[in-house]
């Protein structure tokens, strides 16, 4: 039996699940959240999903997004009521993401893990994670509130995951880091209500739990 709800299996911590955690919020899209422990990932994950990732949807009929993008695209094309599929400047916003993904996230690991990439110094990676990212991120947001313009935009939940994590590496230096517009920008998004909702605890899911509905209930809490 197909169960009622679409099912995302996802990592409370993991950036790409809260990407995709926000943009289900934002559109109000209800799911059943399967929070994964990605030391013993359940069988069911990994039948649908071969690179058994986080995050993961399953729609239903055959139909699986394994790709965090896919699924915050998804969920605002079923509804989009702040408005998050359009950027002003959408050129940029894929670009943004399109750096999160890649490059960003190379240096990202080299600087949290940096005891493992002892050819460089954590400053060394850090500073490639700067000018690919940061800069470019920072320059837009001195003269925007948001990646999206006046307001946030998918981009805006996509990148800032990744950013929350290159930010608590060292807290120390990010505090006075001469990031002023990203540091307002990643202080707006951690107290945002919607962030909130997204981090809410939920124990690991075992066949046969009780589902656990996420999405529009769970953002009316907050
Ligand atoms: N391209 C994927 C990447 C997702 C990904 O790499 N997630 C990590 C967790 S943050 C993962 O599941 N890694 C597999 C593992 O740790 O076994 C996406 O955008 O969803």
């Amino acid at each position: 039996m197909q169960p009622a709800l679409p099912v995302l299996y996802s990592f409370r911590r993991c950036p790409y699940a809260i990407r995709a955690r926000l943009g289900l919020l934002s559109a109000g899209v209800a799911v059943e959240l399967r929070e994964v422990d990605l030391k013993r990932k359940p069988a069911e994950l990994l039948a649908l999903s071969p690179a058994a990732t986080v995050p993961v949807l399953n729609l239903g009929a055959g139909k699986v997004l394994v790709h965090s993008l896919d699924i915050l695209r998804w969920a605002l094309q079923q509804h989009d009521p702040e408005g998050w599929l359009g950027a002003v400047n959408e050129p940029l916003a894929q670009q943004l993401v399109h750096t999160t993904d890649t490059d960003f996230k190379r240096w990202l690991d080299r600087y949290k893990y940096a005891e493992r990439f002892p050819e460089r110094s954590a400053a060394e990676w850090r500073a490639d994670a700067v000018r690919c990212l940061i800069d470019p991120l920072e320059a837009w947001l001195v003269q925007h509130p948001h990646i999206g313009g006046a307001r946030r935009c998918w981009a805006d939940a996509a990148v800032f995951p990744f950013v929350r994590q290159f930010a608590a590496v060292d807290a120390a230096w990010w505090a006075t880091a001469p990031f002023s517009a990203t540091r307002r920008w990643l202080g707006e998004w951690l107290d945002s209500t919607v962030f909130g909702a997204a981090m809410q605890k939920v124990p690991v899911w075992v066949p046969g739990a009780p589902p656990h509905a996420f999405g529009p209930l769970a953002a009316q809490a907050f």
